[in-house]
């Protein structure tokens, strides 16, 4: 999902326009020829009603365009949850809401008294007073959106779709078996307040896309060696694992590996396979250790370099998923 958020103004700069409109047409409508009263209230309606357009298409394209909090993934709501308060941002959203329905309804009420007391034109100045308080009042809001729309913007474009997370060692394979899986149409996106990026890339079978996702630098070392944000990260990435493939290279420290996977194990829900790679370069010494190692775990024998290891790997794993979801 990626978001197409419009610009924020501050209330200042909301009431400037506004203003500046209103002022504009009330000038127009007051040159015409016609007599003085009709002019001063004809020039009075087109600034109430300027004004109020103005401030309502500026609110409504943030009510209207920002996602409310609740219609975010998971994904999404945990990655905005590491850097903001939710209830702020269902506030601020509440905020500019209030806003729009006091200013559209105070409108009507204005150009209806204007309508039917024709001398009154001070109806309009207490508009202009009242509309000025209304969009002052909700400046700090309108500040919390502008920060949480920075951050929105950074949101990896993630899709709904069966999700395979790839991790393990960093240099055991896991861009390669992307690479081979997808067809090297790997995008990269970073995630918001972390210097890390996540790998995403996609595959078809039988008519079903599917999603695969590499976090390097989250799920390549343990736990402990991360700070609080990046483990936010991982949790983050949780919520779109439907399935997890641990890769292991029996060419480096085994025992290092199994460890992590057991962690990674334990902090996922999702069901892990593993992948010993390289087979076409490891002894089967280390092979077969690896294997053993990694014995809880349902397990394949792959080289990542060789395409079709890579779609069989996948495709057996989507299928005993599938498998097992039928079966409950
Ligand atoms: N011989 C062999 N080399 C592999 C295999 N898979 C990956 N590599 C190599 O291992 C290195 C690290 O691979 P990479 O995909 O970048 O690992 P990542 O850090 O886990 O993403 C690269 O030089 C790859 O070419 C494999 O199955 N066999
Ligand atoms: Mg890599």
């Amino acid at each position: 999902m990626s978001f197409n958020l419009p610009h924020v103004p501050k209330a200042d700069e909301i009431l400037d326009d506004a203003f500046r409109q209103g002022a504009k047409e009330a000038k127009v409508r007051r040159s015409v020829r016609a007599p003085f009263k009709e002019r001063m209230r004809e020039s009075e309606e087109a600034r109430v009603k300027y004004i109020g357009n103005s401030i309502q298409s500026d609110l409504r394209k943030i009510v209207k365009r920002f996602p409310s909090y609740d219609q975010l993934s998971p994904f999404h709501k945990r990655l905005l949850e590491i850097k903001i308060d939710k209830d702020n941002y269902k506030k601020s959203l509440g905020a500019a809401q209030w806003c729009l329905d006091n200013v559209s309804r105070l409108k009507l009420d204005t150009l209806n008294h204007l309508k039917e007391y024709r001398k009154d034109t001070q109806a309009s100045r207490e508009f202009q007073g009242r509309v000025s308080s209304m969009v002052k009042r909700i400046a700090k809001d309108l500040d919390e959106l502008i920060e949480i729309k920075k951050i929105l913007r950074e949101f990896p474009v993630i899709e709904d779709l069966p999700t395979m997370v790839v991790c393990g060692y960093p240099n055991v394979g896991k861009s390669t078996f992307m690479k081979n899986l997808t067809g090297s149409e790997v995008k990269i996106a970073s995630y918001p307040f972390t210097t890390q990026s996540i790998l995403i890339g996609h595959t078809n079978i039988k008519y079903q896309k599917y999603q695969i996702i590499d976090s390097p630098g989250l799920l390549d070392r343990a736990m402990e060696q991360r700070n609080k944000i990046e483990l936010e990260a991982v949790l983050a990435i949780k919520e779109l694992a439907d399935v997890i493939l641990f890769l292991v290279d029996p060419t480096q420290d085994i025992e290092a590996q199994v460890s992590l996977l057991k962690e990674v194990s334990s902090s996922f829900e999702s069901p892990v396979f593993v992948a010993v790679n390289k087979a076409d370069v490891a002894s089967k010494d280390s092979i077969d250790a690896a294997q053993k190692a990694a014995a809880s775990f349902p397990s394949f024998c792959i080289s990542a370099n060789n395409a079709a290891d890579c779609v069989r790997v996948f495709q057996s794993v989507f299928k005993s998923l599938k498998d097992a979801e039928s079966k409950n």
